[in-house]
């Protein structure tokens, strides 16, 4: 069984930061003190080793943990907390579920921090989805396709993570539910489309953690909001 270096078990609200975005100081400084759990730092393209290198910095100042979401083999900054490592199920190319990862590790094995590793069984939703489109997922699977790929992390491969991803689209709550309600020991991840208090507090009650993006670069006030929403909701 994989046991986290961190305790991302108490996540319950983290914001995902794109190096290949630009943040002032100013909202960086409100986004590292909202009383979010954690910062992931990824993006699906545009990401590269001084963008990623020079957002940990910054981050570093404050005190709660970053992680790197692994998505650029050359953007592999040392100094995170931890390193999230994306294993898409539902693509039909088995070189976004292990073939990337089967070589990165013949090729950097030596110098592999394996317990900082957390991997991820990622379901991506969002056809138009920059991920899905670059990953050729199959973002068109039914509510039972995509509860019977999160079982297969959760049961069969052991995932420590499930994280259905609708990325820049609001996601089906009903779905995500069943999914929750589908696990035994995996944490659920919900990302994708939360604009509104009303948006996070329904998937917080669905999902063990839920993950906010996009709308930190176009509403900062609607995004730090998100984070009491988040963990004032019930989950369910
Ligand atoms: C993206 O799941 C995250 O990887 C969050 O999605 O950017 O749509 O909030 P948004």
């Amino acid at each position: 069984m994989n046991t986290p270096v961190i305790p991302i078990d108490s996540w319950r609200h983290v914001f995902k930061l794109d190096p290949d975005k630009e943040i002032g100081d100013e909202a960086l400084d409100r986004i590292c003190m909202s009383g979010s759990d954690a910062i992931a730092v990824g993006g699906s393209s545009g990401v590269t080793f001084e963008n990623t290198v020079d957002l940990l910095a910054r981050i570093r100042r404050y005190e709660l943990p970053v992680v790197l979401e692994v998505s650029n083999l050359d953007a592999v900054v040392p100094g995170f907390d931890a390193y999230l490592i994306p294993m898409v199920l539902n693509t039909p190319n088995p070189d976004w579920i292990i073939g990337q990862h089967q070589r990165a590790i013949q090729q950097y094995g030596y110098m592999i921090p394996w317990d900082l590793l957390i991997p991820e069984g990622y379901i991506i939703l969002n056809p138009d989805a920059t991920a899905a489109k670059l990953t050729e997922a199959d973002a068109g699977i039914t509510t039972a396709e995509t509860v019977a790929h999160a079982q297969v992390a959760d049961k069969l491969m052991r995932l420590p993570i499930v994280y259905v991803e609708y990325s820049g689209m609001y996601g089906d709550m009903e779905r995500v539910s069943k999914v929750k309600r589908s696990l035994s020991q995996a944490q659920l991840f919900y990302g994708g489309g939360i604009r509104t208090t009303e948006q996070a507090r329904a998937a917080a009650a669905v999902a063990h953690t839920v993950v906010v993006g996009n709308i930190v670069y176009e509403d900062l006030d609607a995004a730090i909001a998100t984070v009491e929403a988040v963990k004032a909701a019930p989950l369910n």
